[in-house]
């Protein structure tokens, strides 16, 4: 058989390969990873958000303080998404401008904090104005149902809080990067620890009369809740049932808050 010249051979290269690679060259880049929890490709003020399905849940337990009794059931007949973690101060300062941080060298993915509740409502305003969407603080109900994650564990997603969480044991006595530790079953990250987050609710002393449907229990004043427990809190206080409330004017280095969103 006649072998190809090399004429030929290199007439066949131009012809097949070339447009192989110049096609391989202008393939689009396959797209960024999705799961990239601190990040949103899109705007830059919003973490991505996680998908929490309608359901149900027992809330509050007997064996913490007073304030988180009685255990009830609450129902959602809903869904809506939460945040995968706390709002960063780079989300912050891509929308408001500013970064009301005490520890504000810490980098844009650390949790912003020193925000009021107040506060945190012109920041959702602002991001619904510019987002078209209904982002919201989650209500108090819907945070714990987030943060049991569909378990019964002591803290948010488990027994081993080290491995969850950055608090007092281990947080060096300042906020850390976000979504560091392990995350929860649904994968939100840091729901106990590194900073307290605001809730919708008005704080009340007790469970006594609260609403089942997961919407926010209203109607009790200045005072707001906070869950989760901070960098500086004791394990104690990063139990999934603890509850802690502060004046919705009120700032401090240990709170700050994570979004939800109705759907
Ligand atoms: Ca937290
Ligand atoms: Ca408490």
């Amino acid at each position: 058989m006649k072998r190809p010249s090399l004429l030929t051979t290199a007439l066949l290269a131009i012809v097949f390969v070339l447009p192989v690679h110049a096609a391989e060259k202008h393939r689009p880049a396959p797209p960024a990873a999705v799961d990239d929890p601190v990040r949103n490709a899109s705007s830059g003020i919003v973490p991505p958000m996680v998908r929490i399905s309608a359901g149900s849940f027992m809330m509050g337990t007997d064996n913490g303080d007073s304030d988180e009794k009685p255990i009830h059931r609450v129902t959602f007949d809903y869904a809506f998404e939460m945040g995968k973690t706390e709002v960063t101060q780079g989300q912050w300062k891509a929308l408001m401008g500013q970064n009301p941080s005490k520890f504000n060298t810490c980098g844009d993915d650390c949790p912003v904090e020193q925000v009021s509740w107040e506060e945190v409502q012109r920041f959702i305003s602002k991001l619904n104005v510019k987002t078209g969407k209904v982002y919201r603080l989650p209500s108090e109900a819907e945070w714990e149902y987030a943060c049991r994650a569909g378990g019964s564990d002591e803290y948010c997603g488990g027994s081993d809080v080290s491995s969850l969480a950055w608090f007092k044991d281990n947080s060096g006595a300042k906020i850390m990067p976000v979504a560091k530790k392990t995350p929860n079953a649904w994968g939100l990250y840091d729901m106990g620890g590194n900073v307290y987050e605001w809730v919708q609710d008005d704080y009340h002393s007790t469970y006594k009369g609260a609403p089942t449907d997961g919407r926010p229990w209203l109607g009790g004043g200045k005072h707001k809740v906070l869950r989760g427990g901070s960098w500086d809190n004791i394990a104690q206080k990063l139990r999934a049932g603890n509850r802690a409330d502060l004046s919705q004017s009120r700032r401090g280095a240990y709170d700050g808050f994570r979004l939800a969103r109705t759907l």
